[in-house]
């Protein structure tokens, strides 16, 4: 809580009501022939054009989910087709006003939304410009495709370009928009503000916010939106969206020239259904969603419901919202009613609907209704309408009879050495400033920083001139290495912007960022709703649209409550973009003590898990400074542990310390901590410490020489230091605080069998955590790994100790007997 906002009782505890403002439902009343004044001709055939060419679009991948051929050609399409068949004046409604630097992410529907606003953004762009965008695109590798039988204008060329690039993703072709690597659900192309699609229900909210963000901060054109379906507004990471999105500090705490709200419309695409389910009058409580915004803010988000059957009133809605954004209002929210013809996938029977209500909707359907207004205005006539269908069939057979055909539309090869996927799961680059045209935004040079004042008076190193440990109090500390390595990169990233749970004027939970806040305005550090999956999703949004995050959840234990944002999004969208898009989010985690069971959990299993993270945990200062320094200049997603354990670490290994300056550790690279002949100990985290004290014991009462090497990452993670050692030793243990079953240890002693079986004299072996909850801190020695359980399982799997007895049972018995029982 910033203390210039004192919370008054006398304020707080005052007798009154709530009033509400009623929520505009469908107010949008004019005719077509009122509105020929606003629109051109011209642009009013194109609205109809635009809506065949999806409907004829969608159609066609009717036919083939439902009898695997179009116009007689043969063609099976594996994958999903979420169709919009009866959305389609929406989606061009929605595009009409947007240029390309207004950005749009959708949902697993969203084929229409991709033609609209393609359409728009051709509609909307010189020749050269047009030109220029498709043979950058991948090396204009879709525009080959597409320009050998072109004839006709480069709009025309566009077209084809737009249709053919979103369908040869949809048929995973490597000519695709997303290299197929995205496929019908996850489509996207950037440069006509086109952004991810989203299979994840819900899963573009969070997302879009970060966007919007990304754009508010950095002071970038244009606005966000948000096409998200009715049903996800029962979504957990969709109402953290709202919240994020409408805090209050955007328009209260940050300083004049980034106050405002974001720029960004919620939109939900509202055809009453689910999959089947109705979220209103089944399986949500609103009646009606728009009321959603009620609660959100005062401003009840500028909520109100929209007419989708009808183009002009979705533009006439964008038009009002895009100036209440303008006036720094925003964010605002759409319930926009539409409804699909199509069933929710081919597969559809549609016994959750009445053939009447279908009906009762078709006889409005707006590819029907508005050529009839059209004529009626005498816009057009019959034939023009006639011609704008058969263009519009045209042109979605000829991208599908190419993107049908493998021989022009090929598939990416990944069975080869180094294919795309390889060089995409990450990009792998360092990028100091991701806006080299800015200087970022700080409050005070380093050097009058008061915490940088505080640390220049104690020691780099742990240790004294003599080797002996200096007080803990006096040297640089783990928490104070991560402090250095962020204070630099804010100093050097203008787009860097680092928030999470009590980041501001508290210091973070750890007291990692304290002196941060004195450094950095608002709009670059800031504390957030307790949103985990928002604060992640948002991230996610920041880094898609350019920038780079450091973002934080105060405890491993919370990445359970942004599994998506974590598993799904930050993790995937490098390689969905075939490799167009970079993800530079540091997310920090902490795995805790003394908190007991929900607090204390090493979930880096978990994370290197799931491909597309980089997952370090450094146990010294020097490298918790050299991995945060390499993490935020580089271009993937880092998931950072650290132990709440060591924050107060000092740096005993390294000579000097750690140093003042700049450098960076590079991740993969494992570090030998202590020499030895006779057994490698492998570490992860702060299970280091515990290692290295069974070490001296080992040596001191076995006579045992241990080599002890600190993984210091997971992924990525070159084995071939340990390899070395196990070549020396021919034996190994593996340690840490990560419960044993399916932890990363385990991975690593199957991975090392493999790679040394020759090498070695016994088994790896494992110690991990019991497979338990974390007991109270009291008794926690009994669950966490301790040097006396690595000397036990030495003795009794890997060399029997002379005169030794195990101290906690261990034996092959009680494994078994734990396993048995699943402990
Ligand atoms: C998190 C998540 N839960 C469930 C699903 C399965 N699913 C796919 S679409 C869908 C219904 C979505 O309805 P809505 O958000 O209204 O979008 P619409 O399909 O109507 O466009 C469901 C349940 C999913 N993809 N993601
Ligand atoms: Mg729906």
């Amino acid at each position: 809580m910033p203390k210039i906002q004192e919370i008054n009782p006398k304020e707080v505890r005052k007798r009154g009501t709530i009033e509400f403002r009623p929520i505009p439902l469908n107010q949008y009343s004019k005719t077509l022939s009122e509105e020929t004044g606003n629109f051109s001709k011209e642009q009013l055939l194109h609205i109809q054009r635009d809506m065949f060419i999806i409907r004829t679009f969608e159609n066609m991948l009717n036919e083939i989910k439902l009898r695997e051929s179009y116009h007689g050609i043969k063609y099976n399409h594996r994958g999903p087709a979420h169709l919009s068949i009866g959305q389609e004046s929406e989606a061009v409604g929605q595009a009409f006003l947007l240029g390309i630097d207004d950005h749009i992410f959708g949902s697993h529907r969203s084929h229409g939304e991709i033609l609209a606003k393609g359409l728009s953004a051709i509609e909307g762009l010189d020749d050269q410009k047009l030109l220029e965008i498709m043979k950058g695109y991948f090396d204009g590798d879709c525009l080959a495709v597409v320009e050998k039988d072109a004839s006709g204008s480069v709009k025309d060329l566009a077209m084809d370009f737009l249709i053919y690039g979103a369908l040869a993703e949809i048929f995973a072709r490597r000519t695709g928009f997303n290299k197929g690597l995205g496929g019908s659900m996850h489509a996207f192309f950037p440069p006509f503000g086109i952004f991810p699609n989203n299979a994840i229900v819900g899963g573009s909210g969070d997302i879009s916010v970060g966007a919007a963000l990304y754009k508010h901060i950095n002071k970038k054109p244009g606005i966000v939106i948000c096409n998200i379906g009715d049903a996800s507004a029962g979504c957990g990471p969709v109402w953290e969206a709202l919240c994020f999105a409408t805090m209050d500090q955007f328009k209260k705490l940050w300083d004049q020239s980034h106050r405002g709200g974001l720029p960004l419309i919620m939109n939900f695409v509202n055809n009453f259904y689910g999959m089947g389910a109705q979220p209103s009058g089944e399986t949500m409580g609103f009646e009606v969603l728009a009321r959603l915004g009620a609660g959100m803010n005062p401003d009840q988000m500028h909520a109100e419901r929209v007419d989708g059957f009808n183009p002009l009133a979705v533009i006439d809605a964008i038009r009002r919202k895009k100036e209440v954004i303008a006036a720094g209002d925003g964010p605002v929210l759409l319930d926009t009613i539409t409804y699909r013809f199509s069933g929710h996938s081919p597969s559809d029977a549609s016994a959750y609907r009445t053939k009447e209500e279908v009906e009762m909707w078709q006889e409005l359907d707006p590819l029907k209704t508005f050529p009839a207004e059209l004529i009626k205005a005498k816009v057009a006539t019959q034939k023009e309408i006639d011609n704008l269908q058969s263009h519009a069939e045209a042109l979605v057979l000829k991208a599908f009879k190419k993107a049908a055909d493998l021989e022009i539309s090929p598939r990416v090869d990944l069975k080869k050495t180094n294919c795309l996927l390889d060089r995409t799961m990450n990009s792998n680059q360092t990028i100091e400033s991701m806006d080299t045209q800015r200087q970022p935004e700080v409050l005070m040079p380093k050097d009058q920083n008061p915490r940088v004042r505080l640390l220049a008076k104690r020691s780099r190193s742990g240790l004294d001139e003599n080797g002996k440990p200096l007080s803990k109090q006096k040297c640089i500390c783990i928490r104070d290495a991560l402090f250095e390595a962020m204070l630099d990169a804010f100093n050097t990233g203008p787009t860097l912007v680092g928030y999470g749970e009590e980041n501001r004027d508290w210091g973070g939970a750890f007291a990692v960022y304290r002196g941060l806040t004195e450094a950095l305005p608002y709009h670059r550090l800031f504390n957030t709703s307790i949103s985990e999956a928002a604060i992640v999703g948002t991230a996610v949004g920041y880094a898609l649209e350019g920038g780079r995050v450091l973002a934080e959840l105060m405890y491993c234990d919370f990445m359970g409550r942004a599994g998506d944002e974590i598993f799904n999004q930050m993790a995937k969208w490098q390689s969905m973009s075939g490799g167009l898009l970079k993800m530079p989010i540091v997310l920090r985690v902490s795995v805790g003590s003394k908190y007991g069971a929900q607090h204390s959990q090493d979930w880096t299993s978990m994370c290197s898990h799931v491909p597309g993270l980089k997952v370090v945990f450094p146990a010294t200062p020097y490298d918790a400074k050299g991995l945060m320094n390499t993490a935020l200049r580089g271009t993937d997603p880092v998931i950072f542990f650290e132990s709440q354990r060591i924050y107060d670490q000092p740096e005993i290994f390294v000579e000097g310390g750690v140093p003042e300056g700049f450098y960076e550790v590079p991740f993969g690279e494992p570090a030998i901590r202590r020499k030895g002949g006779d057994l490698t100990i492998l570490t992860i985290g702060a299970t280091l410490y515990r290692a290295m004290d069974a070490a001296e014991t080992l040596k001191k009462d076995h006579g045992l020489s241990c080599e002890v090497i600190d993984a210091r990452s997971l992924v990525p993670f070159n084995y071939q230091p340990v390899i070395d050692s196990v070549r020396k030793t021919h034996k190994i243990l593996l340690a840490s605080d990560a419960c044993e079953r399916g932890s990363f240890l385990q991975t690593m002693a199957a991975k090392i069998t493999q790679l040394a079986f020759n090498e070695l004299d016994a088994p790896p072996v494992v110690v991990g955590a019991r497979n338990w909850i974390t007991p109270a801190d009291e008794v926690e020695d009994a669950f966490f790994p301790y040097p006396v359980d690595i000397i036990d399982a030495v003795h009794e799997y890997i060399v029997p100790l002379a005169g030794y007895t195990t101290v906690r049972p261990c034996d092959t018995a009680e494994l078994m007997r734990r396993s048995a029982e699943g402990l």
